[in-house]
């Protein structure tokens, strides 16, 4: 089979590739046949001297046939990816170890926020503190491996598109909207996140990276990246509780 996909690392994405193979051979087939067609019928048909045109009202039965044939591909098609879409894009794995970042489009950066050591948004870890503990940066998604990851998208101007090729996710981010998309990754490593939606002057370069840690990699970024837990989230068998 001819590969030309970037290799798939998602725990999704080769029944992603299976259903784009079968689309793609039953497009190839049918190019060929209308292609091959249009080709012979140029040929036989070509200007003759002396042969008249003659006037047809076309074939009932070819019109009935295509037309069912394409109708009936495209259902069976439509019935039997369905269970898949449905479990991709229609609802999100909830895990004991699921991470969820948000990540907001805009012209041209992602802007990602993680929730920090309360796994939080928009609340401080100590209520005390007054201090919001969510950590944010730009076009660095930091994630651990074979864990289901929420993306919380938005966008604050226009339509992007969020599009990890090595997950086989794609999903567009819509202003006034928050979409939640998810992929689980079984590869550490470092892929792209381009924006996959024509966003205006700067498209091309809106580019983010996925750093896709093992659970000890990602243990360290969080500690190092994260503002640092205060006495209530830490651990109470090192620390006591200051006495009043
Ligand atoms: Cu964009």
């Amino acid at each position: 089979m001819l590969d030309w996909l970037p290799p798939n690392v998602s725990t999704y994405g080769g029944e992603i590739d299976f259903f784009f193979h079968v689309i793609y051979y039953i497009t190839a087939v049918v190019f060929f046949l209308v292609a091959g067609a249009m080709i012979v019928f140029l040929i036989k048909y070509r200007y003759k001297e002396g042969r008249r045109a003659t006037y047809t009202h076309g074939n009932t039965t070819l019109e009935i046939v295509w037309t069912t044939a394409t109708f009936v591909a495209m259902l069976i098609l439509a019935l039997v990816s369905k269970p898949l879409w449905g479990r991709i894009k229609q609802h999100t794995p909830m895990t004991q170890s699921m991470v969820t970042v948000q990540v907001t489009a805009k012209q041209f950066n992602w802007e990602v926020l993680y929730p920090g050591p309360d796994g939080e948004f928009d609340t401080a870890a100590d209520s005390t503190a007054g201090t919001l503990d969510d950590y944010q940066v730009d076009n660095d998604v930091h994630v651990p491996v074979n864990t289901v990851v929420r993306v919380i998208l938005k966008s604050k101007d226009v339509i992007h598109s969020f599009f990890v090729p090595q997950a086989r996710l794609k999903q567009d981010a819509v202003p006034g909207h928050t979409i939640s998309a998810w992929f689980e990754i079984t590869q550490p490593g470092k892929y792209e996140i381009p924006c996959a939606e024509l966003c205006g002057f700067g498209h091309s370069g809106m580019l983010g990276q996925l750093y896709v840690h093992t659970p000890e990699e990602y243990e360290a970024w969080k500690n190092e990246k994260w503002p640092p837990a205060p006495v209530a989230a830490a651990d109470s068998t090192n620390i006591e509780a200051p006495q009043q």
